[in-house]
C-alpha cells in the first residue's frame, strides 16, 4: 500500500490551501465544557406533566453536561412539588442530573 500523500507524482500540491491536513483530532476540543456538573441549565418546552408519578415530559435541547443531544423526553422529577406550577406548552430553563440511574430534573424555572 502506498501513503496517501498530498502531492501529485510530477510534484505539484494536489490539496494546496484546503487545510484538510491531519488536524482532525482538533476539532474535538472545540465542544469541551468547562462548566460544574449538573449546573448548566436547558432550553425546554413542557410538554405534559404526570403530577401522580412526579414526572415529566420535556422538549429539551442540548444537554451539554450529560453529552444529550435535542430530543422530547420523560424525566424525573426530584420533587414531585417542582411540577405544580408547571403545565403543558409552558417554556422553562432545566437542570438535569443521572441520579441513580434515572434521568433527574433537579431545577426547573419558568421562562416568560
Ligand atoms: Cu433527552
Amino acid at each position: 500500500m502506498r501513503p496517501i500523500q498530498g502531492r501529485s507524482t510530477d510534484g505539484r500540491d494536489l490539496f494546496p490551501s484546503t487545510g484538510v491536513s491531519n488536524e482532525h483530532a482538533s476539532h474535538h476540543f472545540v465542544q469541551t465544557q468547562a462548566a460544574a456538573p449538573g449546573a448548566a441549565l436547558t432550553e425546554g418546552e413542557v410538554r405534559k406533566v404526570d403530577r401522580e408519578a412526579g414526572r415529566i415530559s420535556l422538549k429539551h435541547g442540548p444537554i451539554t453536561n450529560l453529552g444529550m443531544p435535542p430530543m422530547t423526553m420523560m424525566f424525573k422529577a426530584r420533587d414531585a412539588a417542582m411540577l405544580e406550577q408547571l403545565k403543558a406548552g409552558d417554556k422553562v430553563r432545566f437542570a438535569v442530573e443521572l441520579v441513580g440511574g434515572q434521568y433527574t430534573v433537579t431545577r426547573v424555572e419558568r421562562v416568560q
